[in-house]
């Protein structure tokens, strides 16, 4: 097959799952054809049949902003029509399926499927803003197959932009082999003072990811055990975030990590795994963290009961509650044998249900599914 991937390069789920699946195509045969603005972090272009086409947006005097969807469509069109490529899956809806669907247009009569696979954001925040939601639905619509990370994220498209097409859940997923203690050593604990527990956060730092709660969670913790917090990413809350621990003068126990590319790196000898998002309709983060055997304690919101069983790969609370999350963690951080025993769990559950050879036939299958119509 030939395909191209679309996808935003920057730290985050929908970049990543993009960008792996692209790996593991291309190594299994495919030839693959990655789009976007800039090279995605996790892209390792040493493999074969994989090449990457970047996106240039002209500045002109008249843009004040530069039309970025069109820069796009013309370089899948451009791609498309060199390589004769059989589809294009596009990853995040907004701008990335109208692009694609105009693209297709500008082909005809040469054919190109175009996939579009929803990752959250794309229609919980933005997508179903009314200055994109007319777009967003269309290039969701006239898509040849559309592809949802979890189910409550294909009930919150239908429910929240009306979306009328198929929509097919195919989850996230994690290659086990990379995201595994054993072969990993220590770790997060290479940031340990002494025997302190260590809990780790992962995240781009927007205001949906609640960092604030992830420190008063720490704060709580803090009070009764000696322990470590974690904190991997970076984004628009990370100031507020440093600002909070220096007014609280614990900065000396949180270490801020920034963004780093193998975050299996620092997951594999956590304690604890801490997620608090006001939603989140995956969390690929919190798989990585379980398939590393590490629990996870997160909110009970959006896909996350799809990834985490609550009671036994690690613990759901209610959005904001910060108390009980404290608590949750502090059961879990005294109880050794438990906590062990839920990240044990916690691969064994990401590999049954989201390893990479499942995950990458479910959309080799979708894409069989459109190539044959
Ligand atoms: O969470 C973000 O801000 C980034 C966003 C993205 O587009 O990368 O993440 C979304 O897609 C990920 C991959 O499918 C999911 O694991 C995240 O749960 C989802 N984020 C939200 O729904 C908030």
């Amino acid at each position: 097959m030939k395909i191209a991937i679309s996808c935003y390069p920057t730290f985050g789920g929908s970049g990543v799952v993009a960008t792996e699946l692209a790996m593991a195509l291309a190594a299994s045969g495919d030839e693959v054809h990655l789009i976007s603005y800039a090279l995605p972090f996790r892209l390792d272009l040493v493999a074969a049949r994989l090449t990457f086409h970047e996106v240039v947006v002209p500045h002109y005097p008249l843009f004040d902003y530069p039309p970025y969807s069109l820069a796009l469509a013309t370089k899948m069109v451009e791609v498309a029509r060199h390589y004769q490529l059989d589809l294009v899956h596009v990853h995040y809806a907004v701008p990335n399926a109208v692009s694609a669907v105009l693209a297709r247009q500008i082909l005809d009569p040469q054919p190109l499927k175009v996939v579009t696979t929803l990752h959250g954001t794309d229609i919980t925040l933005v997508g179903n803003d009314p200055n994109y939601l007319e777009t967003t639905r269309f290039g969701i619509e006239k898509s040849d197959a559309v592809t949802a990370v979890s189910e409550a994220l294909k009930k919150a498209t239908i429910e929240k932009i009306s979306v009328r097409s198929e929509i097919i859940v195919v989850p996230n997923f994690i290659e086990p082999e990379r995201f595994d203690r054993g072969r990993l050593g220590g770790g997060a604990r290479s940031w340990a003072k002494g025997d302190e527990k260590i809990i780790v956060h992962v995240s781009n730092f927007r205001p949906v990811k609640r960092v604030l709660d992830v420190v008063e969670v720490f704060h709580r913790v803090r009070r009764e055990l000696a322990v470590r917090l974690l904190l991997v990413g970076d984004g628009p809350d990370r100031a507020k975030v440093e600002r909070h621990c220096r007014e609280c003068d614990t900065c000396d126990d949180i270490t801020f990590i920034g963004n780093v590319a193998l975050v299996e790196q620092v997951l594999a000898g956590a304690d604890l795994f801490l997620l608090p998002s006001e939603t989140e309709s995956f969390g690929l983060s919190a798989l990585e963290a379980m398939s590393c055997e590490v629990p996870v304690i997160t909110t009970n919101v959006g896909g996350l009961p799809e990834v985490v069983d609550h009671g036994e790969t690690g613990l759901l609370f209610d959005v904001g509650d910060t108390e009980a999350m404290a608590n949750g963690a502090l059961e879990l951080l005294r109880d050794d044998r438990r906590r062990l025993a839920m990240g044990r769990l916690g691969r064994v559950r990401a590999i049954e249900r989201f390893s990479e050879d499942r995950v990458v036939e479910l959309y080799r299958d979708v894409y069989n599914s459109v190539l044959s119509r």
